[in-house]
């Protein structure tokens, strides 16, 4: 098929999950257009069968704000009939389905070109709910073609939320297992952090909603009982926050922050515990890369993260905010090599049965030629 994919290149699961996926499908002999503003921070374009368009918003004195959307939906409907496209999918409703929904109309007198729109998360909880959004992302959803979720839970609020009756097919997230996978030969040597403490590791874009202050309160919690040290991957407004923490309670030698990093599955082998204290997590993908690393993860019971997770088996999961449990499952981590071994098997394993590509592509294709009524 020749797919149009577009999402927001930058740092963020949603572009990941879509970069991904159009590397999977290519490998599978799908001819993939990426249209964005910006190349999608994991994309090889090295590979064949993978395209990318570049969004250019142009700019004028009247113009206090440049119209993306627009730009978006012209090269959208460009490059649907310069390379006869089968579908557009697009990832985070707002504003990328109502620019496939004007796409779509440009073109429906000459051909057909139907849309998928990929729910990924805070398209819905935080910016979808907001006021000014919310008429538009509600008929956008509704006017999609096919609509799919990363998680149950993210399907149910959307329900509800938007009051739609439209079909939503859960669809979640993946892991290469390839690429993703357990140190080949024990622990590879780690530049980070000293020789003998645990490490703890945290990843994310640093939005409040990651909740990366309670990370540093956790780590002064584990240190009571442990040796550990706290990498922090990723960056954003809450960074400087974490850092000024970690001084004021006397941790700056026991957390390192890396910034964005581009090879999470390099750094993801050297955890012993994955932190994620969020406030609400549509599904957690960084989640699923650790348990495929056979890290285990001490995370919140929101959102997804308990469909991924089987507490007490291939990980833990915790209320929002409560540092003394979320730290007190660190520790057993750290201090009971029986336990974390048996976990880091299980995630590994869970990781493995279901969420690898190969077994979550198909249904993305299956679900492509449902729509194109293939
Ligand atoms: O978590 C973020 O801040 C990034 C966000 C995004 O939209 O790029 O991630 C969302 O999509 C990911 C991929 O489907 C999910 O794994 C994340 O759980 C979800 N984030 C939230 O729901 C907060």
């Amino acid at each position: 098929m020749k797919i149009g994919i577009t999402c927001y290149p930058t740092y963020g699961g949603s572009g990941i999950v879509a970069t991904e996926l159009g590397l999977e499908l290519a490998i599978r002999g799908h001819d993939v257009h990426f249209i964005s503003y910006a190349n999608p921070i994991r994309l090889d374009l090295e590979q064949p069968r993978v395209h990318y368009h570049e969004v250019e918003v142009s700019t004028y004195p009247l113009f206090q704000f440049p119209p993306y959307s627009l730009a978006l939906t012209s090269r959208m409907a460009e490059v649907a009939e310069l390379y006869s496209l089968d579908l557009l999918h697009v990832h985070y409703a707002i504003p990328h389905s109502v620019s496939a929904l004007l796409a779509r109309g440009m073109l429906a007198a000459r051909r057909r070109l139907p849309f998928i729109t990929t729910l990924h998360g805070t398209d819905i909880t935080l910016v979808g709910a907001d006021r000014s959004y919310y008429p538009i992302t509600k008929f956008s959803i509704e006017q999609s073609d096919g609509i799919t979720s990363v998680s149950e839970d993210l399907r149910r609020r959307t329900m509800e939320m938007f009051h739609i009756s439209n079909e939503i097919r859960v669809i979640h997230n993946f892991v290469n297992c390839d690429m993703y996978r357990p140190a080949r030969s024990g622990r590879p040597e780690n530049p980070y952090t000293p020789a003998g403490e645990k490490v703890l590791l945290h990843i994310s874009n640093f939005r409040p909603v990651k909740r990366v202050l309670d990370c540093i309160h956790i780590l002064q919690a584990v240190r009571k009982d442990a040796p550990a040290h706290l990498l922090m991957v990723g960056d954003g407004p809450e960074r400087g926050p974490a850092e000024g923490l970690a001084h004021e309670l006397g941790l700056e030698r026991h957390v390192t922050f890396l910034g964005k990093q581009s090879h999470i599955e390099r750094l993801l082998p050297l955890a012993d515990v994955l932190l994620l204290p969020s406030q609400l997590e549509s599904f957690g993908l960084v989640v699923l890369e650790a348990m495929a690393c056979g890290v285990p993860s001490v995370a919140t019971r929101v959102g997804g993260l308990p469909e991924l997770v089987t507490h007490g088996h291939d990980g833990f999961l915790e209320a929002v905010g409560d540092i003394p449990a979320q730290a007190a499952r660190v520790a057993e981590l750290v201090t009971d090599a029986d336990l974390h071994r048996r976990m880091s098997e299980a995630a590994r394993s869970t990781a493995e049965s279901r969420y690898c590509s190969s077994l979550v592509i198909p249904e993305y294709e299956r679900y492509y030629r449902e729509i194109c009524g293939g």
